[in-house]
């Protein structure tokens, strides 16, 4: 069959089975979008800025599992992709990013909107691909989603240049299969090490299920339900594991590390065993490395290779898929009773992982998500930007089911939460999708407001507006002797006087509810506690976007903290 590059681009993305595609103009991508303008297969979203696209494709695509595509063109419009992909590459979440190129004859010269945006994302994408020629573009764009969804997922970028999708392939077929010499991902563990593994936890007195966004990916939840009701063994997930295993179970014991349980952080310095599941170690997890888990063996069960022993020194690894190690796994574990060890945790537990002091004067944020979570039940996805605002929400919202938290965990990047809600909105009809924001974060992807209103995608906005980059503030009031360097946000002249203190009054800038109208979205604010439950239900009730923002306390702070760089049994309490 004939076909322009272009035309290739998009009959691949369609037999892929892709339903929408995020991105951007520019002159080198519009015999793409020409052939996406007749394309009723793909629906195109125009986001304002090529970043939200990027973090839309990726809360796509934590969403539904399948891969988050995203187009942009040359130069600005491919390095504007950049912190997206990255973001995506940390959370090893599957993304195919296309990016125009200047036409091949002037690659390398500075043309006009030229950058080398393969060798820019060579180390945040799991492969990328320049294309050399129309006749390797099919094959290309097959191996991209093959790599981007398989093994350890992650981003893929193929850049096209302009010439490329103007050519024609005169015998253009759309390979049905992939071969990749060097690329054979495990994903069935060794019996023998399952087996070991098995032996262990029989073995084992005070063992920790410690399970990681690697169940959610392999769609490994019933199966770690299983291991961990067959056995009894206490349950703690990383943020990027929350939805893994129910946030309501006995056995579950909160998310570990800086911000994590008491619960969850002592089990794991106590524990003679600890199993990961699709967990990576995360220095944010294991706070000072040397003196983590010092008793524990260690069982770490992975699909990447690479991930073994790269941190913490394993006993037992076995690297595969996480559902298929634990369905073989659960043939081999014998049933535990419930004994001593899960005695000291449950009382340790107590009635609540995690405690905050309620105030019939102040906001209370903490408040504010367990009043939406009343209000929007377990089904709800639930977004999140970077800082206070995303600790509070795994701390105090209970995440029963997998691919309802939809967090940057491993970058951490600010701006993340409202593209990706949109995302996760458009494969998610009928669903509600709450984007929960800081005051700061919401402001670096805040023209998405625009999309959401021309699209209608109806995502709920919850700024917890405490004026402050309330999470580096945190730090500066507990290590730097409160001295608020930048971290203020209270816009005025008075600001310049205040020095950080509360003496300034609280300016509207920007005024998030007018500049939501302004958008033709409906905002709320709270400013008292009595109208917390009011202005959520009414949020809630509106069919389309909404804005909801809440004047929390200024300098409320996220306990319990482990300070950056200290073993996390040593825990600073509000
Ligand atoms: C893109 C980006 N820039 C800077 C940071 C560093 N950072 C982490 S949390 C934070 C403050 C976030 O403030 P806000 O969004 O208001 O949320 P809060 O902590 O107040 O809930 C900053 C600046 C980041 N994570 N991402």
């Amino acid at each position: 069959m004939r076909k322009t590059g272009a035309q290739i681009v998009v009959d691949a993305l369609i037999r892929e089975g892709v339903e929408v595609v995020f991105g951007y103009p520019g002159g080198v991508v519009i015999p793409i979008f020409d052939v996406l303008y007749d394309t009723k297969e793909i629906k195109f979203i125009l986001t304002r800025h090529e970043q939200a696209a990027a973090h839309a494709a990726d809360g796509y695509a934590r969403a539904s599992g399948k891969v988050g595509v995203c187009l942009a063109t040359s130069g600005p419009g491919a390095t504007n992709l950049v912190t997206g992909i990255a973001t995506a590459y940390l959370d090893s979440i599957p993304m195919v990013a296309i990016t125009g190129q200047v036409a091949s004859w002037l690659l390398g010269s500075d043309a006009f909107q030229e950058a080398d945006v393969v060798g820019i994302t060579r180390p945040i994408t799991k492969h990328n691909f320049l294309v050399k020629s129309v006749e390797e573009l099919p094959g290309i764009i097959k191996k991209a989603f093959h790599i981007a969804s398989t093994g350890r997922p992650g981003p893929v970028l193929v850049d096209i240049p302009a010439d490329i999708s103007r050519s024609v392939h005169e015998d253009y077929k759309y390979p049905d299969s992939v071969k990749i010499r060097s690329y054979k991902p495990n994903l069935v563990g060794n019996l023998r090490q399952i087996k070991r593994a098995a032996e262990a936890i029989e073995a084992a007195r005070k063992p920790v299920i410690f399970a990681g966004g690697g169940i959610i990916l392999s769609g490994a939840h019933e199966e770690l339900r299983t291991l961990a009701e067959t056995t009894n063994i206490p349950v703690t997930t990383t943020l990027m594991g929350l939805g893994a295993f129910p946030g309501d179970h006995p056995l579950f014991i909160g998310m570990p590390g800086m911000h994590g349980s008491k619960t969850a952080n002592f089990a794991l310095q106590e524990s003679d065993l600890i199993i990961s599941v699709g967990a990576r170690f995360d220095d944010r997890v294991t706070g000072f490395v040397a003196k983590f888990a010092p008793n524990a063996k260690i069982i770490h069960m992975d699909v990447d290779p690479a991930a073994i022993s790269k941190i913490i020194e394993v006993d037992i690894p076995v690297v595969g898929d996480a559902k298929n190690i634990l369905t073989s796994l659960n043939k081999f574990v014998k049933p535990r009773q419930p004994d001593e060890w899960n005695e000291l945790i449950n009382t340790r537990k107590g009635s609540r992982l995690f405690n905050y002091t309620q105030s019939q004067t102040e906001i209370k944020p903490q408040w504010v998500i367990e009043q939406l979570q009343k209000q929007v039940g377990n089904d709800a996805i639930i977004c999140t930007e970077v800082g206070q605002n995303q600790m509070w929400t795994a701390q105090f919202y209970k995440f029963t089911k997998p691919r309802t938290l939809i967090t940057s965990g491993g970058l951490g990047t600010m701006g993340f939460g409202l593209p990706a809600a949109m995302g996760a909105a458009l494969t998610n009809p009928g669903v509600p999708v709450i984007d929960i924001a800081g005051d700061g974060s919401i402001q670096m992807n805040i023209q998405e407001l625009a999309t959401l209103a021309v699209d209608r995608i109806p995502v709920k906005i919850l700024i917890l507006n405490n004026t402050y980059l309330g999470m580096v503030r945190q730090w500066q009031d507990l290590f730097h002797n409160k001295r608020y360097s930048a971290t203020c946000l209270r816009g005025g002249v008075l600001c310049n006087e205040c020095a950080g203190t509360q003496k300034c009054k609280r300016n509207y800038v920007p005024d998030f509810v007018a500049l939501a109208n302004s958008y033709g979205i409906k905002g709320f604010r709270a400013e008292e506690v009595g109208q917390v439950e009011s202005v959520i239900k009414e949020a809630l009730s509106i069919d389309g976007p909404a804005l909801m923002e809440f004047m929390i306390p200024p300098e409320e702070n996220v306990f319990p903290m482990v300070p950056a760089g200290k073993p996390i049994d040593e825990i600073l309490e509000g």
